[in-house]
């Protein structure tokens, strides 16, 4: 398995995820900004849609989109998915969320939004996490054991811990405990980031 990674991108979950999972694997540093990749090459070719995640697979299969690649992950390495009847579709579910409503939330943030389109963003992400906390009784989402939606969970706290988004305690919580698993400590060396 090959991932394409950028740095605190949202790939960073499937670089958790790998190093997790123990597994044999490769990574690629993409440049966002001009579509190479950094030993060299087009990032285009490897996915036309020009943005990270992409998960070369063994069989020269190429997964993209955040929510396949982690479900898939959790499929080979199911100690990174859910347990029990709903496990998979709360894991899905939880995955969507923060997809769509955490990860989406920060647009603004990333792309330059206006003063006032960053300021209803952070109003809305900061609604949007408490919803999660509320719910929240166990060490992570799922339960005392980490699922990949912890490790997208997690890339979104840290852009939280960056432009100055309010998070309720318990995912300030979740956010340090994730911070001390050394699988995590290692992809965030192995991006340039300080844990
Ligand atoms: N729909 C994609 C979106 C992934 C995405 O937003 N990737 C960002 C980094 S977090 C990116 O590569 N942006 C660069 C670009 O779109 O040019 C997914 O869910 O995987």
């Amino acid at each position: 398995m090959k991932l394409y990674y950028s740095p605190l991108a949202c790939s960073l979950a499937d670089h958790i995820a790998l190093q997790e999972s123990g597994a044999p694997y490769e990574r690629e540093q993409v440049d966002l900004k001009t579509k190479r990749i950094m030993s060299g090459g087009d990032f285009n070719e490897i996915t036309p849609k020009g943005y990270v995640p992409a998960l070369v697979l063994d069989n020269g299969e190429t997964l993209t989109e955040n929510i396949a690649i982690l479900d898939w992950l959790a499929s080979q390495f199911p100690k990174l998915g859910g347990s029990g009847p709903l496990g998979r579709t709360r894991v899905l579910e939880a995955l969507t969320y923060i997809s769509t409503e955490l990860h989406g939330g920060f647009k603004p943030m990333w792309h330059a939004g206006s003063d006032a389109e960053k300021a209803a963003a952070k109003a809305a992400l900061t609604f949007r996490f408490k919803l999660l906390s509320d719910r929240l009784t166990t060490k992570y989402l799922l339960g005392d054991e980490p699922t990949v939606a912890d490790f997208y969970l997690f890339v979104t706290l840290l852009w939280a811990e960056r432009f100055g988004v309010e998070i309720p305690p318990r995912l300030a919580e979740l956010r340090a405990r994730m911070k001390t698993r050394p699988a995590v400590q290692l992809a965030m060396q192995q991006e340039g980031l300080a844990a």
